[in-house]
Parts: C-alpha cells; sequence; structure tokens
C-alpha cells in the first residue's frame, strides 16, 4: 500500500517503463539479509550508511536494529521513503522510480538524516 501510492506520487517521470529486470537475476540470487537491493541498517539513532546509491527500480530496505525504539524513514518532500514508526526487528522496504537526490530523515530522532542517491 505505502509503495504503491508512492508510485502513484511519483507516477510522472518515468512513463511506463517496465521494470524488467535483467535476465539471470532471479530473486533468490540476492543477498540473503533482507527483501531490498540495498540495506540501510537503523543502528544508535543513525542511519547505517547514511548515503546511498541506487539505479531506478531498485529497493532499499531499512532495518531497525535499535531493540525497544522506533524509527521511521521519510523522505522531506517529494517522493522518497514514507514509513510508519516501526519497531526494532522490524523492516521497511521502499522501492525508488525516479532520477534524483532525496534527503530523508527518522521524523522523531533529529538529526537522524540520510540521502539517498537514484540514478
Ligand atoms: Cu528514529
Amino acid at each position: 500500500m505505502t509503495i504503491a501510492s508512492a508510485a502513484l506520487l511519483a507516477g510522472c517521470g518515468q512513463g511506463e517503463e517496465p521494470e524488467a529486470r535483467p535476465q539471470g537475476t532471479a530473486p533468490d540470487t540476492k543477498q540473503q539479509a533482507g527483501k531490498g537491493d540495498v540495506a540501510v541498517a537503523m543502528k544508535d539513532y543513525e542511519f547505517i550508511p547514511a548515503n546511498v546509491k541506487v539505479k531506478a527500480g531498485e529497493s532499499i530496505t531499512w532495518s531497525n536494529e535499535d531493540e525497544g525504539i522506533q524509527h521511521n524513514a521519510v523522505a522531506r518532500e517529494g517522493q522518497g521513503p514514507k514509513s510508519e514508526l516501526f519497531n526494532g526487528g522490524e523492516t521497511y522496504t521502499w522501492t525508488a522510480k525516479d532520477a534524483g537526490t532525496i534527503d530523508y530523515v527518522c521524523t522523531i530522532h533529529p538529526g537522524m538524516e540520510g540521502t539517498i542517491t537514484v540514478r
């Protein structure tokens, strides 16, 4: 639901280009931990790594590793991740759509910031 609505909001950039995967990249050949193409940890009130680069169509999975502490990942403006607060041990995955730079934050922890570069 969240990914779909984000895609709708961002929907004017990439046209109707299908999200085709290159041949031979079956899902089970991807990294083992997490569902996304890129993993970001939320640990000690930081996004690690704070700066990530993805290609349009790739996804990022945030994993909250702060036990007992909720975090979210929300773009400052425009397209980008927009998660609810979620608990330690849980994850959130967002798929990049349009090229650009996205600054995002955890809305309840000032200074907990990251940047996504979508190519
Ligand atoms: Cu936080």
